[in-house]
């Protein structure tokens, strides 16, 4: 390089410097633009939530805060069990993650996916939205991240292409997709199946060349994803878990906004956390739920176990759950046990 070059570079690099100095602590250190990871996209309750907690981060920031959706976990090739490390390093900004995604990297998310531990709604929000919650916020931030604020994907029920699930043996030997932890490859062996991991993106055409046989999923993904057109045409309710979802920054992110900033985003987070939980419920909550007329409609047989049914499910999974519970830990596990024996039904 030419020494007058150099000179000329310094300049600029001196008057940059300077013009940063100048800038307001507002809008130094931000970028044009920050990318949210996601799953799925708007036609789901879960980017929905997503596209909600976007846009009151940027009206309540007065648009210092601009947020694009990236759905399909695009940012990390589809590979959804990569995004919490992706979150970390700072590849991903901001999202809003189920906690079975992020289970291989945080131990304690593995409580969601006990099988039978959260028996209904009530069992949930005790978790999410009590001491448990807090825990479990606690380890997230020691982690890495800064969580913000609870959503919901929703209860994961049974689905597959081959007959009725009524028991346990109705499960013998059926291809289960499965996501996450091994936890799942756990439960789904403890009965009989034969489960196997693959990611969201690669599960669908697997669904529809008939490579797997059933999945499980919430309702509110299978009918936004058509799972009725790919083969999936019975159903099972048995509610054996519910994955939250997770409202999170990455740490420099969070680190180079103001205060004022990040007061904005959180409560914009816990804002869009309650609106899209009521949207994950929609359908399902309502005496008659309409969501399940809906997808019986569409030539699905829905099977409603009786408690002596679903309870067969409860003695062939308590194994899986024995060992799982030492594996998150045992006091958590307790603390999680107690407050859902207290919850206000
Ligand atoms: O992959 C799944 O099953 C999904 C969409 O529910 C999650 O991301 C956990």
């Amino acid at each position: 390089m030419k020494p007058r070059r150099t000179l000329l570079t310094l300049a600029c690099a001196a008057a940059a410097l300077s013009l940063g100095a100048a800038l307001p602590a507002s809008a130094q250190n931000y970028k044009s633009e920050y990318r949210m990871s996601l799953v799925v996209g708007t036609a789901f309750p879960w980017g929905k939530g997503g596209e909600i907690w976007a846009n009151k981060v940027r009206e309540k920031t007065g648009g210092r805060i601009n947020i694009k959706l990236y759905p399909g976990v695009s940012l990390i090739q589809g590979d959804q069990t990569r995004e919490f490390s992706a979150l970390r390093q700072g590849v991903i900004d901001m999202a809003v993650g189920s906690t079975i995604n992020w289970s291989p990297q945080v131990k304690a998310l593995n409580l969601f996916s006990l099988p039978f531990l959260m028996p209904d709604y009530a069992a949930i929000d005790a978790l999410t939205q009590g001491q448990v919650g807090q825990q479990i916020f606690a380890t997230l931030d020691k982690a890495g991240v800064v969580p913000l604020a609870w959503g919901e994907n929703g209860y994961r029920e049974l689905s597959n292409s081959k007959h009725v699930v009524r028991t346990p043996a109705d499960l013998k030997g059926l291809k289960i997709r499965v996501v996450g932890s091994p936890l799942f490859l756990d439960t789904f062996t403890a009965l009989g199946a034969n489960p196997t991991q693959m990611s969201w993106a690669d599960a669908q055409p697997a669904f529809a060349s008939g490579a797997v046989d059933g999945q499980e999923n919430p309702m509110s993904i299978f009918t936004a994803a058509k799972l009725h057109t790919v083969g999936q045409k019975y159903l099972t309710l048995w509610g054996y878990v519910a994955d939250p979802l997770v409202f999170v920054v990455n740490k420099d992110v969070w680190n180079a906004w103001t205060p004022a900033d990040r007061e904005a985003v959180r409560q914009a987070a816990v804002e869009a956390g309650k609106e899209q939980i009521a949207i994950a419920r929609k359908g399902l909550i309502e005496p008659g739920q309409p969501l399940l007329k809906d997808i019986a409609g569409q030539g699905v047989t829905i099977t409603q176990l009786s408690p002596a049914e679903r309870d067969a499910f409860i003695q062939a999974t308590r194994p899986t759950y024995d060992k799982w519970k030492g594996q998150i830990g045992t006091d958590l596990v307790n603390m999680a046990e107690k407050a859902i024996a207290a919850r206000k039904k």
